[in-house]
Parts: structure tokens; C-alpha cells; sequence
């Protein structure tokens, strides 16, 4: 009976009253006995007070964010910024994010990476990079907030990262553009003798929390795609898909699919490694850049059908699996053989000083789902089975890289690009879920004029057979994901209190402007509901300066309560920063706007927050 009412309200519009009414207890152990009973609506239905079961990071694509929804739900939960400045947060204003931005307005945000922890996903950073301005960024999730962000030299557009190795020893980062060492000027009749493609190798000091380019190697001048590294008995090496093997440098739609094959790049990161401690390597603009045509050793060729897109290694690191993104077959290879071969050196020839494995060596099968097109990414389930993203027909494709075997096929809406199954990059993906995530939504919601959202379908994977059961829109079109079990992922809910930070002020009574020549710097407290930047001053939450001045405002929320975030914003200064529960925060700007100026809470934080305001005044020069 109770069946019957939640499936007549699938699509689900249900109030919080109704909700909490009718079905605040329907998820118990009496009403729903096995996952198979379940209605799709029932498998998305998170009642309220409950919470998802995974969190989903989904890449926010140029907007440069991080979108971050709940699985089963698919409700958005939080957007954090990244490599893009953010109104809501006042990321790119604040003295720390505006320094890591480094005055870029904008990213292009494609492939959000756990932090990895014996191939499992540790839930304690994510990384990501950034296509547009050659950025990596890692982003702490304790408190969902972004700690560095590096450019990297010699590379445009690190698209095909961030992935990272098993302990999180490295994320590599190869390029997708060639470009000449150093953004050097040189005209593209010398493409094949001066551009060259970049990967970075990254490593992050979690106690500095900072990352670092430990070395790169300069590849010959092709275009690169996804990588993945190894995983148990491949956990050395790892993978990255090529395409413009043939070296054009215009109207590449057609130049760059001539031949044939492309290659997988297969290397070793420790014999990378191991050249770097023997000093086999040149300086490169500041950077240890290995030349694979002078020191051999740690990077082979495996030919692929042309212009594969992405590559996948299996959970157990047997295999990797990849596709030429205009042909039907899947390809899978196997690292063991590719080791033999590597052994036995069974080269065919070489390009740019880098051998080549034969294709027939190291494929182990191919698999052509009938009528199947536009193979893209894949990701796996708990029981070893793979599921492919057909771009061209619009599905996704379930097989078995063990036997070939197709097994399922469903179609999603449309033109899937990546998809992300739970814990589906670890060493033990969870199966349950996967989320197509589609680069055209077309006719799937509202119309909202010419251009539309694009969506995320969630699909049940629980079963033999596939079962889309959600869909989700998310603008601009997704690229990748990842999802983590919930329970991993541990936030603080207030910053704790740090006696020994410079700018945090713990008393009211210690809130004070101290000037030093020129520069004025406030030491301040937000708090329901007013701001103290003075505590003796007559007017304690007036700012007053002189014209010219370089003014910094640090302030101190001091309502250590989980969700009291308060902001500070500047009338017409083009300034705001937010505050969260117990964090000190820092903004700088020069006063050179003489005037009065009204500041304000942004966040709304209670019901006097409309009285949490002051006034920066700035004395005009004489
Ligand atoms: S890419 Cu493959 S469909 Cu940037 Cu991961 Cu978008
Ligand atoms: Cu503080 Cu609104």
C-alpha cells in the first residue's frame, strides 16, 4: 500500500511536511525488505534527517568549480570553487585565494582525483587541474576548501590528469596541447623538431600542504589524452592515450585521424624516478625535464586503434583498457604481457627515440558490442565488469573484460562522455551506482531557451540488468566524477580555535586598527551580529582611513557553532570575503576611492544580521 503512494509521486516533488507525514519511516527494515522491491523512486529517495550514501564530485567543467551532490538523491550539495573567482564565498578576494588564483578569472576544470591510500580512496584531498591555464589545484576535505594551486610550466592544458598513484605518490599530468619548451615562440613548420608534449609528474606535502612538480618528461609532440595509473601488480606504471600521432598542426577534425593507430604511453614512474636520483636529466626552465630519445628506459609504445579517448586499468591492475574513439571495438590490453614484451624486447621500431610494443604482443581481446559507437571512458563494478560509455549511440555498454562477453546495454540521454561508478577508480569499487554523465540533456527538463543544462543520469547497477533510476541536470556539460562512500570523508564543523595564529583575535576586547605608516591593519571579529574592528574606538565597528592607504582586514569569526558563517563586503570596493565558524580571515585592498563607504555582512546569520554592518571611511588626500 505504502508501495503504491511513492510510486504514484515518482519524480518526486514531495515536500519536507510530506515527507517527514508520510514517509519518515519508510526506509526501515519492516516496510522494505530487499533492495530488489524497491520502486526506482524508493532507490533515489533520501527522507528527510537521512543523508546520501556517497558523495559525488562531479567537475564543473569551464565554470573552473567543483560540484558536489549526494548519491542516491542527486541533490547538489555544494559548489566549491577552484580555479574560477566565486561571488557566494568571496574565493578570489580573500588574501589566500586571491593569491592562488594568481589573477586568472577563469578554469577549465576536468578530472577530480581522491587522494589514494593503498589503492583505495582515503578521503582526505581530491586534486584536479585546470585545461585552460595549465593549473593543478588540491582541495582539503576537511573543510572542502582549496590549499594550493600551482601553474605548470612548460605544459598546456594538463586535460588528461589528475590521476594518482596508489599511495598518492604522484598525480601525473600530461599535456594536451604541444607547444615548444618554455612557450617558446616557433613556427609550426618546425612542429616536429621543436614542439614537444609535457607530463608532470606532481607530488603534495601534506604537511606543507603544498604541491610540487618533483620532474617532467618531454614527450614527443603529440596530443594527449586521459591516463590512469597502475593498480597492485601494475602499481609502478601507468598509462596515458595519444592521438595526433601524425603531427598536424591545423585542421586536425581531419589530420589527425590519417592513420591507422595511435599509442598508449606505458611507463615506469619509478625507473622515471630513479633517472631523476641518478641525474638523468636536463634543466628546463627551472624544471628536471627527461629526454627520452637521450636516456632510455621506463617509457614504451603500444599501438591503439586511432585516436582513442580515454584508458582504464582494471581494479585488480591486470589490465587497461582503451578505444579508438571513431572505431566500434574495445580494446583490451594486459600489462603482464606488456612486461614480457618489455623483457624480451620485442620492439617494432621506435618513434622519437621510444619504443614501440607490437600490438598483437600486448592486446589480449577485443570486443565489438554490435551496432556500438564513440567508446569513451569506462569504469568498473565490484564483481570485475566494465561499463563503456558510447558517445555516438548514446548507451552504456556492460561486458566482461575477462571473456569479451556483453552482457547489458542501456541508453542514457545523451552523448555520455565519462562515467563514474561508486568507488569506481579503487582497487574495490563498490558497484550500486553509476552516473552517465551526459553531454546533452536536449528535451530531459524545463526548457530554459536555446542552451541547456546538461545531466547526469544515476543508473542501479546492483543487478544483472541496468536500470536508469535518477537524472540530475548540471550546467556546464560534466566531465569526470568521482564518488566516495560517504563515511570516509570526515569535515570539521567549526575551525578550531589556533592561539598561535597571527591574525586571530579570540577577545573582544583585543579587536584593535594598528597603523603602520601607510597601511593600516585591522584585527577584527565578526559575531552575531556586528563586526568589532576597534574595541576602545568610539565607533568599534567603523574603519577609518586615509586615502592611499593599503588597508588589510583580518577578521575572526567568533561563533564557533557549526553553519554561522558571516561575510564582509565593501559598498562599492568590489570586496567581499566569507567568514566561516572560528576561521580568521584576510582581505587587503588600497583605499583609493575616497568617500563613505558602507560594509556588510553578506551571510545571512540572524535575525539582526541586517544590523551587522559598519562603515569604511576614507579621508580624501589633500
Ligand atoms: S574528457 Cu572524456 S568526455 Cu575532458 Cu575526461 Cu570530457
Ligand atoms: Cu553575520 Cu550576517
Amino acid at each position: 500500500m505504502k508501495k503504491k503512494v511513492i510510486s504514484a509521486l515518482s519524480g518526486l516533488a514531495v515536500g519536507v511536511l510530506a515527507s517527514t507525514v508520510f514517509f519518515g519511516n519508510f526506509s526501515t527494515p519492516d516496510t522494505v525488505s530487499n533492495a530488489s522491491a524497491k520502486t526506482d523512486a524508493e532507490k533515489v529517495y533520501v527522507p528527510f534527517g537521512e543523508k546520501d550514501e556517497y558523495y559525488l564530485f562531479a567537475s564543473g567543467g569551464h565554470s573552473g568549480q567543483m560540484f558536489i551532490y549526494g548519491v542516491p538523491s542527486m541533490r547538489r550539495i555544494r559548489t566549491v570553487p577552484v580555479f574560477s573567482p566565486d561571488s557566494a564565498t568571496g574565493y578570489g578576494w580573500d588574501a589566500h585565494s586571491k593569491k592562488m588564483l594568481g589573477g586568472y578569472t577563469w578554469g577549465d576544470l576536468h578530472h577530480p582525483a581522491f587522494s589514494e591510500t593503498n589503492g583505495e580512496y582515503d578521503g582526505k584531498y581530491m586534486f584536479a587541474t585546470d585545461v585552460a591555464n595549465s593549473r593543478a589545484a588540491v582541495m582539503d576535505l576537511k573543510t572542502f576548501t582549496v590549499k594550493d594551486i600551482i601553474e605548470v610550466p612548460n605544459t598546456s592544458g594538463p586535460h588528461c590528469a589528475a590521476f594518482v598513484t596508489e599511495n598518492t605518490e604522484y598525480l601525473f599530468l600530461p599535456t594536451r596541447f604541444s607547444v615548444p619548451l618554455g612557450h617558446q615562440y616557433a613556427s609550426l613548420d618546425e612542429y616536429s623538431e621543436k614542439y614537444r608534449g609535457v607530463m608532470s609528474a606532481v607530488t603534495f606535502n601534506e604537511k606543507a600542504q603544498k604541491l610540487h612538480i618533483a620532474y617532467q618528461v618531454a614527450l614527443p609532440p603529440w596530443s594527449y589524452d586521459l591516463s590512469d595509473a597502475g593498480k597492485k601488480i601494475s602499481k609502478d606504471w601507468a598509462v596515458l592515450t595519444t592521438y595526433n600521432t601524425e603531427e598536424a598542426t591545423t585542421n586536425l577534425e581531419i589530420n589527425a585521424s590519417q592513420e591507422d593507430r595511435d599509442f598508449i604511453v606505458l611507463f615506469n614512474w619509478k625507473e622515471l624516478e630513479n633517472m631523476v636520483k641518478e641525474g638523468k636529466y636536463d634543466n628546463v626552465g627551472g624544471q628536471k625535464m627527461i629526454f627520452p630519445e637521450k636516456h632510455k628506459g621506463g617509457i614504451y609504445l603500444v599501438p591503439v586503434a586511432k585516436s582513442p579517448h580515454g584508458v582504464d586499468v582494471t581494479p585488480d591492475g591486470k589490465y587497461f583498457i582503451a578505444s579508438g574513439k571513431l572505431a566500434p571495438l574495445l580494446t583490451v590490453f594486459s600489462f603482464e604481457k606488456a612486461f614480457q614484451a618489455i623483457e624480451k624486447k620485442e620492439f617494432a621500431g621506435e618513434r622519437n627515440g621510444i619504443p614501440i610494443l607490437k600490438y598483437e604482443s600486448v592486446m589480449e581481446r577485443e570486443v565489438n558490442p554490435e551496432n556500438a559507437l564513440g567508446p569513451l571512458h569506462t569504469q568498473f563494478d565490484d564483481k570485475g565488469m566494465a561499463y563503456t560509455t558510447m558517445f555516438i549511440s548514446s548507451e552504456v555498454v556492460k561486458w566482461n573484460p575477462e571473456t569479451g562477453e556483453v552482457l547489458d546495454r542501456v541508453p542514457v540521454q545523451y552523448s555520455p562522455g565519462h562515467a563514474v561508478a561508486a568507488e569506481g577508480d579503487t582497487v574495490s569499487p563498490d558497484g550500486k551506482y553509476l552516473v552517465s554523465l551526459n553531454k546533452l540533456a536536449k528535451d530531459s527538463y524545463l526548457s530554459v531557451g536555446p542552451s541547456h543544462p546538461e545531466s547526469m543520469q544515476l543508473i542501479d547497477i546492483s543487478g544483472e540488468k541496468m536500470k536508469v533510476i535518477q537524472s540530475s541536470p548540471v550546467d556546464p556539460e560534466p566531465h569526470y566524477g568521482q564518488m566516495i562512500k560517504a563515511d570516509k570523508i570526515k569535515t570539521v564543523e567549526v575551525y578550531p580555535k589556533d592561539e598561535n595564529h597571527p591574525n586571530a583575535v579570540y577577545n573582544q576586547k583585543d579587536a584593535r586598527i594598528v597603523r603602520k605608516g601607510n597601511e593600516v591593519h585591522v584585527y577584527g571579529i565578526a559575531m552575531r551580529s556586528k563586526f568589532i574592528f576597534d574595541a576602545n574606538a568610539k565607533r568599534p565597528d567603523v574603519i577609518e582611513v586615509n586615502e592611499g592607504d593599503k588597508v588589510v582586514v583580518h577578521l575572526t569569526n567568533l561563533d564557533f557553532d557549526e553553519d554561522i558563517t558571516h561575510g564582509f563586503a565593501i559598498n562599492q570596493y568590489n570586496l567581499n570575503m566569507e567568514i566561516q565558524p572560528g576561521q580568521t580571515n584576510t582581505i587587503e585592498f588600497t583605499a583609493d576611492k575616497p568617500g563613505t563607504y558602507p560594509l556588510y555582512c553578506t551571510n545571512f546569520c540572524s535575525a539582526l544580521h541586517q544590523e551587522m554592518t559598519g562603515y569604511l571611511l576614507v579621508k580624501p588626500k589633500q
